[in-house]
């Protein structure tokens, strides 16, 4: 195989509220996860990131691996509640040192530091003031990315403003499996519209500081495949596109949503509303780069009943995956798929098809893939991590993503999900993706696994070997 290029990026992802623990030491204040895990039945037998992997404490040791697996580039997360505690106002300095040093240790290892201002954890300060629904928390958001800004920008050059807004938004408003656990589509959009100001927010404050850097977003790329050539079933395709795709990306990348969405969404429910001068501002701040990340695709029916939600968290194979809206479409699980033990399809042809769809949409953009990686229950064998099913899963998508690279996209870089075991939102510990292990019986030792020494040489070959 031929090496990819020199300056392409292998790297791996982390978030701050999955591994980080220590979740009120040192003046963090409470993020809405502090919060909603500790309401009795929200998570997987009530698992919850209070002390998750312990990084906080272990950030040098667990660096130290990174390097030692010859890591180039590493996505984690911020915190906002532990720079702000209430979200605007007062700094927390000893949270503000804790990622001055992440970052200080990274580049003394030549470690590219990538950061995600907001991978969910919303200080509960701003929850109790309306959250993502009022313009203040994206004015809020503002503030926070200037303060990090100012304080990592001379050592930063990748950023991302947000990781996954259908995620966050749809789960939180739509589903109501995530905080603030609203279920009513009209709040989503309205609070799905302030996420767009507050990230076109923070790119103009980015570009008014003159950070010497990329800016960009990460959205899920969820390629959708109908499951029959019925007209019936393919126009529910193109709805789960535009709603779960260009939705979500048009005005980050185009500056502005879906026109023939946008006047369904807003004859029927009077959203998104906005305020003046937001038009402008999204048309003048769309992305540098675009995150990408990938694990599945959906196979997709026309729904015209109700659809039950079912969502697989236990780890028991076929114990449900659906998800639909009456009407329009609904997720089913395709006959021909193979899954995971939490009923997600393997299906690496859709990262070629994913990347080169958004490069047919939006044109020559920069691309990342931020997360990819396998959820699992790894094998130990005679004390050792054999996780061979998670390196075939990375392999087959480093082959995927290569052939988009051969059809001409631009891709800069590749972070598999995740550098180390870590707390899955709503699946606990069970849910393994790192390359390094975590002994929950053992005083959270870590352990390198297979694929720890297998992604070590891939990086050392520059992907020649894999
Ligand atoms: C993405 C999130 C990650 C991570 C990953 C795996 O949606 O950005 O934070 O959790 O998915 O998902 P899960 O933990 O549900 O298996």
């Amino acid at each position: 195989m031929a090496a990819f290029p020199k300056n392409f990026l292998w790297g791996a992802a982390t978030a701050a509220y999955q591994v980080e623990g220590a979740h009120n030491e040192d003046g963090k204040g409470l993020s809405i996860w502090d919060v909603f895990s500790h309401l009795p039945g929200t998570t997987y037998q009530n698992t919850n990131g209070d002390v998750a992997v312990d990084h906080y404490h272990r950030m040098q040791e667990d660096v130290a691996l990174m390097a030692e697996m010859g890591l180039q580039s590493y996505r984690f997360s911020i915190s906002w509640p532990r720079l702000l505690p209430n979200g605007r106002g007062e700094v927390n300095e000893a949270g503000v040192k804790f990622y001055s040093d992440l970052i200080d240790t990274l580049l003394a290892h030549n470690i590219v530091p990538m950061i995600t201002l907001y991978h969910w954890d919303l200080p509960q300060a701003l929850q109790d003031e309306g959250g993502w629904e009022v313009r203040s928390t994206a004015l809020a958001f503002e503030e926070y990315a200037r303060l990090c800004y100012s304080r990592y920008g001379d050592r930063v050059k990748l950023w991302a403003t947000f990781n996954e807004t259908i995620v966050f938004i749809g789960h939180g408003y739509i589903t109501g499996s995530h905080p603030p656990s609203v279920r009513d589509p009209a709040r989503a959009i309205q609070a799905c519209h302030q996420v767009f100001i507050a990230h076109a927010l923070a790119v103009k404050a980015f570009h008014e500081m003159n950070i010497q850097g990329d800016i960009g977003f990460v959205n899920v790329l969820q390629p959708h495949t109908a499951l029959t050539s019925s007209p019936e079933d393919r126009i529910a395709t193109e709805l789960a596109d535009a709603i779960h795709t260009h939705w979500l990306y048009d005005p980050v990348l185009k500056g502005h949503y879906p026109e023939a969405l946008l006047a369904q969404t807003q004859a029927l429910w009077d959203v998104p509303r906005f305020e003046p001068g937001d038009d402008e501002l999204l048309r003048n701040n769309i992305c540098d780069f675009i995150g990408l990340n990938y694990y599945r695709r959906e196979t997709v029916v026309a729904n015209p009943g109700d659809t039950q939600i079912a969502s697989n968290h236990n780890g028991e194979p076929n114990s449900g995956a659906e998800f639909g809206f009456k009407d329009l479409f609904k997720f089913v699980r395709n006959p021909d798929g193979v899954y995971t033990d939490w009923d997600w399809e393997i299906w690496p042809q859709g990262l070629t098809d994913g990347i080169m769809m958004i490069k047919e949409r939006y044109g020559d953009i920069p691309m990342y893939i931020t997360e990819n990686g396998l959820g699992a229950k790894d094998p130990i064998i005679d004390g050792e991590i054999v996780d061979q099913p998670r390196i075939d899963y990375l392999q087959m998508h480093i082959d995927a993503m290569e052939k988009a690279m051969a059809q001409g996209a631009d891709v800069r870089g590749y972070y598999p999900w995740s550098f180390i075991d870590l707390l899955s939102w709503l699946n606990g510990y069970k849910k393994q993706y790192g390359f390094v292990y975590v002994d929950h019986q053992q005083n959270l030792t870590r352990k390198r696994k297979k694929s720890f020494f297998w992604y070590q040489n891939v990086i050392a070959t520059r992907g020649q070997q894999r």
